[in-house]
């Protein structure tokens, strides 16, 4: 019989009760890079597996003071922000839930306001990207602002950034209690502004040719891999999203090749936002076949769950899922307005739409005070 979304997983290390699975989700609500116990409340309200998420992944979570980006996002690098996070991780283990953090470094996404010393963010060049930061002033007022001009890293820093996240997926999983890590490679943040010809034009031995750009993630993900165990590492990409500023001229062959070298690695899952991230899942001029990026991760011996993302209803998840396209669905602004999103599923509904006013930033309204159905 082919799986529903409410069949059982396992996952590399990681035992899910089903198949839906909770997108990381950014909301600008932790002050000084600190998780609160309303954080806490938030993830526990949504992390029963029979009502909410098999899976949660955490909001993308800062690896250093130089990977931040955006105004009160959490960080994995300070001992109380390690103490927020127990309080998250115990509250959604005491509902029988499992969540990942997910490990980020913004490269060129920042402002040079929220970098330590104001300095300039870095990248793997010294390009701007045309896209916006979060920024919240004195007042509390928050606001969009461009990024900052950022700086080319130098080929000696490069190792500090991967010794960063190897580091900071130790926090989480020893520190802070979280089941699983998982990588941000997607969406225009560091890692795919390296594998991307947009961003990338280095002379070194990380610009130039598809395993040169692919080099900082893997690098990245063997060290992670190496701190906390290959099947606790998931990685989440995203091929042709055009999600801030970001452009590849050929990612067939740089997808192809890169699932091809993380398919030995035996990680716990593969993540992929198909199309433009949070918008249309084809994107024009950028076409992709994710078919045969699953092929080529198969082909090279990857056996960790397939997760696809963005712009699933229930009904097209239902059918990635018994047609066997992906093992796992991640939904993310449906987890935001329902709390129970699986037992909605369930029951057919009734969904709720979101308060997109609430979406960053502020405090429990728009975040915590979502109903779930009566029991
Ligand atoms: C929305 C706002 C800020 C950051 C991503 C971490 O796109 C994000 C993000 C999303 O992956």
């Amino acid at each position: 019989m082919s799986p529903t979304l409410f069949s059982p997983l396992r996952a590399g290390a990681l035992d899910l009760a089903s198949r839906i699975v909770m997108a990381p989700l950014t909301r600008n609500r932790a002050p000084g890079a600190i998780p609160t116990p309303l954080m806490a409340e938030y993830y526990a309200q949504r992390a029963d597996p029979r009502r909410g998420a098999g899976l949660i992944v955490s909001e993308a979570t800062a690896i250093s003071p130089q990977g931040q980006g955006y105004a009160d996002v959490p960080g994995l690098y300070g001992t109380e922000q390690l103490d927020g996070w127990k309080r998250v991780t115990q509250a959604v283990h005491a509902v029988g839930g499992t969540i990942v953090c997910q490990l980020w470094h913004v490269g060129r996404v920042s402002h040079h306001l929220l970098q330590p010393d104001h300095a300039d963010p870095v990248a793997p060049s010294a390009l701007r990207a045309n896209t916006k930061t979060y920024l919240i002033d004195n007042e509390g007022q928050g606001g969009f602002a461009p990024t900052s001009e950022p700086r080319a890293l130098h080929r000696h820093e490069i190792p500090a950034i991967v010794h960063d996240f190897a580091a900071a997926a130790r926090n989480a999983v020893q520190s802070a209690g979280f089941d699983g890590v998982e990588i941000h490679g997607a969406n225009g943040y560091l890692l795919d502004q390296f594998l991307k010809t947009g961003a990338n034009q280095r002379q070194d031995d990380y610009g130039g040719p598809i395993e040169n750009r692919a080099r900082l993630m893997l690098e990245v993900t063997r060290a992670v891999a190496d701190a906390v165990g290959h099947d606790r590492v998931c990685i989440r990409l995203s091929p042709v999203t055009p999600a801030n500023d970001i452009v590849d001229a050929d990612p067939q062959p740089l997808f192809d090749y890169l699932v091809r070298q993380l398919g030995p690695l035996g990680l716990a899952y593969v993540h992929v936002i198909e199309g433009a991230t949070g918008g249309p899942r084809v994107v024009d001029g950028r076409p992709f076949d994710y078919a045969a990026l699953k092929a080529a991760y198969r082909q090279a011996g990857g056996r960790g769950a397939w997760m696809v993302n963005n712009g699933y209803d229930p009904a097209l998840a239902e059918e990635a899922v018994a047609s066997g396209r992906a093992d796992l669905v991640a939904f993310g602004k449906a987890f935001i307005s329902m709390p129970d999103l699986a037992e909605r599923i369930r029951r057919g509904g009734p969904y709720q739409g979101l308060d997109k006013a609430t979406m960053y930033g502020g405090g429990a309204r728009g975040y915590t005070d979502y109903p779930a159905l009566p029991a």
